[in-house]
């Protein structure tokens, strides 16, 4: 069976390029890539990939598709074979789509909650440039064959997504928390995995206006989450999560909004994947609520 092997990259739609050029490089560190000719869009880099985020200008502040890695052409292909056996509409993107992503083979198909899904082979790696961070770094981002981070995706049916995601994509995960949530009731949120980054996606809470909750991206080094988090504040842009460690994959990590909205957890130190599912009732220590109102209105800290 072919396996998806990272979340390699996204796409975003955003209303005010401007904001997320500063945002993406002066707070986060992303090095920003223009392509002459491609006024449309510009792209965001992390690693010696052509890029991890493409940023579609003009548009409605949403995530516009998911790009999931396979190793080769031959593992396209296979893949190709388990969404017909899974009976998964697929289209092979033509020649031109393939450049556009700068990739050498693409499929396109939908998730189970929607979300449009890309699977591709043999991206174009910028071997001879090296990875200019937009701020000053001490160290670098968590990327390469962990693909760029992980993702929280809107999915109606929880079951079907994890039947999709683990049987058609080969990941595995599951239940990780049973969280209360602020109103009564409880969230279930599921974590799907690829590789050693203990998860990629993500889903199964309630209430998501858009495809996506948050990004989640990581740093190699302390200090560089630290003086992320020193210009969230500085910059007073608004946290939903306060700083925190996080039970499942053991990360240091805080959310915050992007300039579309929905948000970005910038995180640290998280542990590669275990073997075994566990699930957990709270976090190790603190990611308290700040703000509410941006789909992560969860307790996850047991003391309140
Ligand atoms: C995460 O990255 C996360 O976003 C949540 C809600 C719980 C555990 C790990
Ligand atoms: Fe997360």
């Amino acid at each position: 069976m072919a396996e998806i092997t990272e979340l390699g990259y996204i796409g975003i739609s955003v209303s005010d390029a401007q904001a997320w050029k500063t945002y993406a490089t002066e707070v986060v560190g992303l090095e920003l890539v223009e392509e002459p000719g491609e006024s449309d869009r510009f792209y965001l880099r992390m690693d010696e990939m052509h890029h991890r985020i493409v940023v579609h200008t003009n548009g409605n502040d949403d995530l516009e598709y998911v790009g999931w890695r396979v190793t080769s052409p031959k593992a396209l292909k296979a893949m190709q074979a388990q969404l017909t056996e899974a009976g998964v509409d697929f289209r092979v993107a033509s020649d031109a789509e393939c450049r556009e992503r700068h990739v050498l083979g693409l499929l396109k198909l939908t998730d189970p909650g929607g979300n449009p899904t890309e699977i591709y082979c043999t991206p174009r790696v910028e071997a001879d440039r090296a990875f200019h961070p937009g701020r000053p770094l001490w160290g670098k981002f968590i990327a390469g064959s962990q693909g760029l981070g992980h993702m929280i995706l809107r999915q109606e049916d929880p079951q079907a997504a994890y039947d999709f995601y683990t049987e058609v994509f080969g990941m595995d995960g599951g239940i990780e928390y049973k969280l209360p949530m602020p109103g009564g009731g409880e969230a279930t949120p599921w974590f799907v995995h690829c590789n050693n980054r203990q998860h990629s996606l993500a889903f199964g809470i309630p209430n998501m206006p858009k495809r996506i909750n948050h990004l989640n991206i990581e740093y190699t080094e302390l200090d560089d989450l630290g003086k992320a988090h020193d210009i969230v504040r500085h910059r007073d842009i608004p946290v939903a999560i306060k700083m925190g460690k996080h039970a499942n994959d053991k990360a240091l990590s805080f959310y915050h909004a992007t300039p579309s909205g929905w948000l970005m957890e910038l995180g640290w130190n998280g542990r590669e994947t275990p073997r075994q599912e566990e699930y957990y009732v709270a976090d190790i220590w603190g990611h308290e609520m700040e703000g509410k109102g941006y789909g992560m209105d969860l307790e996850m800290n047991r003391e309140g």
